[in-house]
């Protein structure tokens, strides 16, 4: 007979374990071991469970790479003993810890499921039951003596996303999560329906390996109609500066005037990797495809195809935490590493 699952779930923070401060009325992060108690149907899941949390639980806007680290060495500890691992984070930063950890993990073969909530785990009409309940499913979902996920995901009202290819749309809907480029992994309904032919399946020969080392000497910056040749070289001349993720228009187009192509060209002579990635909330840069995008391609700005601003700000962090070598960086960049843009 086969042995339960044994799952890992790690907290960081986030609503789903926050209560109201009586004084104040102001949410504030709370004790883990009671938060479980408020979730007696954990016991009826046909899994063992195990809990870790951090030290002192945080909402997940102090989310930052020193805490991802946190989670990740969480993760890589109990590696072997666990079938499977569910985070529960902030909904606020979760799409950018979800792509980070994606990428820290390389070689990761078994499921990574970020989840929170909207409304904290003891309101009555709370959206976390339902999330941290099927986010465990998930987790312990065997296929053929496989785990039946192996990537970093994130589970949200009904749906599993790909991490990296989420983004938080919504600060009042239960369904805050959009994975605008890629179709969910698996829905939740009157069956739990996996779609495998989805999924990442790493090399299984493959061991886990974690890369800690993240940079963070990065920007993103947004176009709008007025940005300043004072402003953007400011920005792009800021000390120490590697990396920019450039939110541009449509399909990857910015304006054509001199100064704006000019102050870019400069700066990426000088050795900053700048990536273009679309402000739209769907769809890819193609750049080339008009002739305000015709520019950026020949001065050597790095086509971020698909990929969210979450993925693409921490792909930056991690590329230049491993320090790819200028000469490799652009075709890194644009290589997809674990499903977190379309080729
Ligand atoms: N401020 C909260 C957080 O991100 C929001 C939530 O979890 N729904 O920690």
């Amino acid at each position: 007979m086969q042995s339960k699952p044994t799952i890992l779930l790690i907290y960081t923070g986030g609503t789903i374990g926050m209560v109201k401060d009586f004084d104040t009325g102001v949410l504030k992060a709370f004790n883990f071991k009671k938060l479980l108690q408020r979730i007696p149907e954990l016991k009826q899941l046909d899994c063992n469970i195990e809990t870790v949390s951090f030290d002192t639980p945080i909402d997940s806007s102090n989310m930052d790479p020193a805490q991802w680290a946190v989670m990740a060495k969480m993760i890589e500890e109990h590696y072997e003993d666990f079938d499977g691992f569910v985070i529960l984070h902030g909904s606020d930063t979760m799409s950018y810890s979800a792509s980070a950890l994606s990428f820290m993990l390389e070689g990761l073969n078994k499921p990574v499921v970020f989840t929170g909530s909207q409304l904290p785990i003891g309101d009555l009409r709370t959206d976390a039951k339902e999330n941290l309940i099927t986010a465990i499913q998930i987790a312990s979902l065997r296929h053929n003596n496989h785990p039946g996920v192996r990537e970093v995901c994130l589970y949200f009202e009904y749906k599993l996303y790909r991490g990296n290819r989420t983004t938080k749309i919504s600060a009042e809907h239960f369904n805050a999560f959009t994975s605008p480029n890629y179709p969910a992994l698996a829905e939740s309904g009157v069956h739990l329906k996996l779609n495998k032919e989805l999924l990442l399946r790493a090399d299984s020969g493959k061991y886990l390996s974690v890369h800690y080392e993240l940079d963070d000497n990065v920007v993103i910056i947004k176009m709008f109609p007025g940005i300043s040749e004072r402003v953007l070289s400011s920005i792009l001349n800021i000390a120490g500066l590697k990396g920019v993720v450039l939110e541009t228009y449509g399909s990857g187009n910015a304006p054509t005037e001199d100064w704006f192509i000019n102050i870019l060209k400069e700066a990426i002579d000088k050795g900053l990797h700048v990536v273009n990635v679309t402000q739209c909330s769907g769809g890819s840069v193609n750049m080339g495809h008009y002739e305000t995008s015709t520019q950026l391609k020949e001065i050597g700005v790095i086509s971020g195809a698909d990929i969210t601003t979450e993925a693409a700000i921490t792909k930056l962090m991690y590329l230049l935490g491993k320090k790819v070598t200028p000469a490799d960086f652009k075709t890194a960049f644009e290589t997809s590493l674990c499903g977190e843009l379309s080729q």
